[in-house]
């Protein structure tokens, strides 16, 4: 689980680059997308599924803005993310496996936007952080 001083990490660096959070989301996206192209199955009902296109980018926001909501909800994300939970597992049925590849493009995007900043310290919280929040969101699987 996350340390004290992991959880004052996330929070900092989360904030740090709230500025351009939306093109880290859309950034994350199209590139789950582009790198994982199974995982378009999910959003087949848009107009596009395309790397970079308008749903693909919008939707990256609203994931994004997701992560940030968990951070208030970081000593309790199991019931604090209930709802979402309830949403990907019942409704839209998200093969917990993407959550690592979504988490993935998260961590690239990051690094990207923010090179000295994502340092291996950030790295691995931000790392646990997303895989908590996963985790969260598919313990109505079990
Ligand atoms: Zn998800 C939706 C978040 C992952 C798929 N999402 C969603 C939303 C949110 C989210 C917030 C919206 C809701 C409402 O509207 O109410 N996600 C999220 C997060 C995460 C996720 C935070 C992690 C981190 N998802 C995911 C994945 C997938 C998904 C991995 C697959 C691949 N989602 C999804 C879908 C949807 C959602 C499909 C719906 C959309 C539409 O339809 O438009």
């Amino acid at each position: 689980s996350l340390t004290v001083k992991q959880k004052a990490t996330i929070k900092d660096f989360l904030s740090k680059v709230t500025s351009r959070h939306e093109d880290i989301g859309a950034e994350a996206l199209s590139r789950m997308v582009a790198v994982y192209p199974q995982t378009k199955s999910y959003f087949a009902h848009w107009t596009s599924t395309d790397p970079g296109s308008a749903p693909v980018r919008k939707h990256g926001v609203t994931i994004m803005n997701g992560v940030y909501d968990a951070i208030s909800k970081i000593d309790d994300l199991k019931g604090g993310l209930l709802s979402l939970s309830e949403l990907h597992a019942f409704m839209l049925r998200v093969d917990p496996v993407n959550f690592k590849l979504l988490s993935h493009c998260m961590l690239v995007s990051f690094a990207m936007f923010y090179p000295d900043d994502f340092t291996p310290v950030v790295h691995v919280a931000i790392d646990k952080f997303l895989a908590q929040v996963a985790l969260a969101l598919c313990e109505k699987f079990v």
